[in-house]
Order: C-alpha cells, then structure tokens, then sequence
C-alpha cells in the first residue's frame, strides 16, 4: 500500500476524528512535513480535510471518483473485475470494451466510466450517464453456452444486481422483465446484452450495467425521465458508495455466475422468479409488430417470458418492453 491509501485507511477506521501531525508521522514512519504533503496531494485528487492546530486533520469527504486501487483491493471475486479500465469520460462503455476484445481482453475485464456522451440502452434509446452519480460499466464474458441461451444471462445479471443493491440498501427493488430494476414502479438500472456468436456457439459478450447511485431529481433531463426513473439515493434519502455497491455486485455476480455454470438455469429461474414483479400480472408487451396483451405466467428455460393470451393459449415473449395493465398484482 502507498502512503497515500495507509493515510486513507487511517482516517476512514477512525471516521469524523482528529488524528495528529504526529501520530501520522509515527505511524507511517514519515516526517510531519512529509504527512502534509501526502495530505495536499489528497487534497488534489478531491478529498476534502480539516486541519486544526495542535488536533491535526479530519477526512471531511472523499472525492466523487470512483478509486480503482481501492476496489481492487476490496473485490472478493476471483475473475470477475481483476482487470479494470478506468476512464472518465467515454461516448459509451459498450464500445470501448468492444474494442477491447478485439485486443483479447479476457472474461471478467471491466470498463467503468464517470461520465457517458452516448450511454445507450436497448433499440438504439438513450442512457442518461452523468458524471460520477452513478454505475457506468461493461463487463467481457465468454461463457460456454449455445447462443439461443444468451437471455438467460440478462435474467441472471439481473439476479445478481438485485440481490447486491438489495443488501446495500435495504431497498425493496424487484426485477421488471426482461432488463429494468425497479423500486416502486420506477427504473434504477438497466441492463444491455451485446453479443456475438460464431458456429450456433457464444463468442462473447458484453454486459452493459447502468445503475443510477447518487442522481439528485434535477441530474435527470426533463420532467419524461424524472417521471419514469429514480436513483438508490433519492429513495434511500442519503448518498451512496459507489464502491460498496459495485464490489457487492461482482461478488454476487460471480457467485450466481459459477452457480449457473455448475447446474445450469434451474436455480438462477427460481431465483429470478422470487426477485420479479413481472409474474402472474396483466401485461401489455411492445413489439416491433405491434402490442400485446396477456398474463405474465413465469419464465421458460430460455429465459422467455412465458405469456397467457386472451384467447387462452400460451405463447413466449422472447424480447420488448412490457406494461403492467393494472398497478397491483391479481
Ligand atoms: C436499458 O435499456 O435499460 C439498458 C441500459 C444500459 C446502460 C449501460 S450503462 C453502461 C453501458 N454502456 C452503455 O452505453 N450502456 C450500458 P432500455 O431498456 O432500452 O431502457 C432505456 C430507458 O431507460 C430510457 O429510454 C429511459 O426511459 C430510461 N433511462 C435512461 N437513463 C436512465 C437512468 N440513468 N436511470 C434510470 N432510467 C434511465
């Protein structure tokens, strides 16, 4: 660890106190002169302290930048995250780590970003990526599936997404099929699956994750967004660590990702099915061919939404956006 990240560790075991010039200097075995010059360099990178004669230096905030020497240290996965790129501004996350295929990056390299120019979501529409309020990130994998499974894996990032916020926030958010995390009828995060097959066989793909952590009402553009998303912090009603969240979501992700690996799509569906507030509700799903009408009955082993229409029969909804016809579950 540098000097820097042992001072960081200090003050965050000891959170809202004082710690002296001196016992700075003994720990770290440094001069005083030298702590305030760590200090100041901290100061650049955007952390905020106090410093009071004769009781020394408070960490008052940290910097809205995520800290990657940070999250490698605190990620308790084994792939997913070990390699990150890191930017602060980028036109989409999806690109770059595109890009970075075509370079061989491996399974689990992650691309994160403070700002997006042209974050994307599903059918050419827009990701509202501020810079340093949220989540902006693409994950490489290359799992061994056949590529009419690829829906499966939104399902289980969705899983693994739900259950991490869950935990962090205590919030009651649920999965709205096929992509959207929701709380209370609004979308915090989304997901976009980009993929490429060769031979009926999953080359690889890219998970785009969007998750809004920390937007404020007036981050969002106009009154259409704010009317349909939120943000982890508006509901929660304080402010968020991104690392937290983050670091919980690729251990959660790893750990339903070797599930699904080692049995399959069974356990991830029951999962799913628990975690959902699309099931066994009137819906109306929009496809490039028109709306349709039925009752959401459960998800199939494709990862399909298995549909009730009028008339009685089933069918599967394998992609679009659905409606809830009534607010409540009958
Ligand atoms: C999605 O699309 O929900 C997938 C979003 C994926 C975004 C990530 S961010 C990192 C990576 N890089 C990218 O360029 N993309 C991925 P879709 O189901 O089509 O939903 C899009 C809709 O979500 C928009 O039309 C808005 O209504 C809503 N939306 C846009 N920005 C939002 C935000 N920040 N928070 C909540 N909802 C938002």
């Amino acid at each position: 660890m540098t000097i820097n990240e042992q001072l960081i560790q200090m003050f965050e075991e000891r959170p809202q106190q004082f710690l002296s010039g001196e016992e700075l200097s003994t720990k770290l075995n440094c001069s005083r002169t030298a702590i305030w010059k760590h200090i100041e360099r901290l100061r650049q990178e955007g952390y905020e302290f106090e410093a009071v004669s004769r009781k020394g230096y408070r960490l008052m905030s940290k910097p809205e930048k995520l800290n990657i020497q940070e999250i490698l240290q605190r990620l308790e996965t084994s792939t997913l995250g070990k390699s990150i790129h890191y930017y602060d501004e980028v036109d989409s996350t999806q690109t770059v780590a595109r890009e970075l295929i075509t370079q061989g990056a491996e399974e689990g390299t992650l691309v994160i970003a403070e700002l997006q120019t042209a974050g994307r979501g599903r059918l050419g529409r827009r990701w509202h990526s501020p810079k340093g309020k949220g989540l902006w990130m693409s994950l490489v994998l290359k799992p061994r599936i056949p590529v009419q499974f690829t829906p499966q894996l939104t399902l289980l990032i969705a899983v693994a997404l739900c259950r991490a916020l869950r935990q962090i926030t205590s919030l009651s958010i649920g999965i709205k099929w096929p992509n959207d995390l929701l709380i209370e009828g609004k979308k915090i995060s989304g997901i976009l699956l980009e993929s490429s097959a060769e031979d009926e066989n999953l080359q690889y793909v890219v998970a785009g994750i969007g998750i809004s952590v920390n937007l404020a009402q007036d981050d969002y553009p106009d009154d259409e967004l704010r009317s349909k998303a939120t943000s982890l912090s508006i509901e929660a009603g304080k402010k968020l660590d991104r690392t937290d969240i983050l670091c919980q979501f690729l251990r959660e992700l790893e750990l339903v990702y070797t599930l699904y690996h080692e049995q399959g799509f069974g356990p991830i569906k029951l999962l799913w099915e628990a975690l959902s507030v699309s099931l066994h509700r009137s819906i109306t799903c929009q496809t490039p061919r028109g709306v349709s009408e039925g009752y959401a009955v459960g998800i199939d082993d494709s990862g399909a939404l298995t549909v009730r229409l009028p008339d009685g029969s089933m069918t599967q909804w394998y992609s679009g956006d659905i409606q809830f016809a009534n607010p409540v579950a009958d």
